[in-house]
């Protein structure tokens, strides 16, 4: 297929943009300006960068705690997500969240969920409401493949076939939860099985082309928005990087991790749009330089963020009084 250049531009710009932040969260974190978890999404952002750009702006998004990416993307400024992983009042969520909870009714980004498989059931709750109150909105639901030994999977999967719900679940299949392979807990190896065996129409796209990650979501995203009910896609994917900060990566091997590097999509893209003819040196040092400053403005922003006011900690725990 022949590429769109602005178009792809922006795709490479996307990714570009989540890379420097990873990038410089995990340097943050060794400085101990970001604390308690954080999970990398290095590696697997042609999935949020080609799912994104197939949905509409006002389209419900819901992650799970590897989702610095999908905020960005979804319109949230570098700024909010830095605050946020440096638990600082000028965060999305007011510095009560930290890295694997960015929310922002605003954005429609339902979470950053810190629980395995959480997010499937707030993906059908969201898309009932869009449904019930007319809205043609798709919620696209982004989870790994260890969230499908999950009870909230097929319950989640079940309710939006039977009611025909505007989902579409994008499992990131990195091929391992924490330090469980796939095979280690689950009989059923093949997620799209899974979901068919729901009534949900599933396929499988390499998670590394990010072109490929777009057509297949624009496709599904097309017949999900015209009411055929949800659709399920499975991206073959990796992350680069432990699952956390506190992984020692005993469970995979070393020479499994370099040959998942070569495929990197960032430098698998940028070698394409240099073969097409769509990217010189300079354009491309341009997208580099100007994800680096945002995200050099964002560390800025986060610095001086304030904390939040203690007197205000038990706010969001009950219910503010309503006066009648
Ligand atoms: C219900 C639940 N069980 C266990 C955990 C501990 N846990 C955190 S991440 C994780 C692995 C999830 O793997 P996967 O869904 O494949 O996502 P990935 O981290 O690969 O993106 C587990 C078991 C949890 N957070 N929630």
């Amino acid at each position: 297929m022949s590429l769109d250049r602005a178009h792809a531009l922006e795709l490479l710009r996307s990714m570009m943009r989540i890379r420097r932040l990873e990038e410089r969260a995990a340097e943050l974190y060794q400085a101990e300006k970001i604390r308690g978890f954080l999970h990398l999404y290095i590696g697997q952002e042609a999935v949020a960068a080609g799912v994104i750009a197939a949905l509409q702006p006002g389209d419900p998004v819901v992650a799970t705690y590897r989702e610095h990416g999908h905020a960005l993307l979804r319109g949230i400024s570098a700024d909010a997500v830095m605050a946020e992983m440096f638990g600082k009042a000028g965060g999305c969520s007011g510095g009560r969240g930290g890295s694997m909870h960015l929310f922002c009714t605003g954005a429609r980004l339902y979470g950053g969920n810190a629980i395995v498989g959480g997010g499937l059931p707030i993906a059908a709750g969201l898309a009932l409401g869009d449904k019930m109150q007319g809205r043609a909105d798709v919620t696209a639901v982004f989870f790994g493949e260890g969230s499908a030994a999950e009870g909230t999977f097929s319950e989640s999967l079940n309710l939006a076939a039977l009611w025909k719900l505007p989902v579409l679940f994008v499992c990131e299949n990195n091929l391992y939860a924490m330090g469980t392979a796939l095979s280690r807990s689950q009989s059923q190896t093949d997620v799209c099985v899974k979901a068919r065996a729901q009534g949900v129409p599933a396929e499988s796209v390499d998670g590394m082309d990010v072109v490929a990650v777009e057509e297949a979501a624009r496709r599904v995203v097309a017949r999900v928005r015209g009411g055929g009910g949800p659709s399920f896609l499975e991206l073959h994917t990796y992350r680069f990087r432990a699952h956390s900060m506190f992984d020692p990566e005993l469970y995979r091997p070393k020479a499994e991790v370099e040959a998942w590097r070569k495929r990197d999509p960032i430098v698998r893209f940028v070698a394409r749009l240099r073969d097409e003819g769509l990217l010189d040196d300079e354009t491309l040092r341009g997208i580099e330089e100007g994800a680096a400053a945002e995200i050099e403005a964002a560390v800025a922003f986060a610095e001086e963020s304030p904390w939040e006011d203690p007197a205000t900690l038990e706010r969001h725990l009950y219910a503010e009084p309503v006066t009648p």
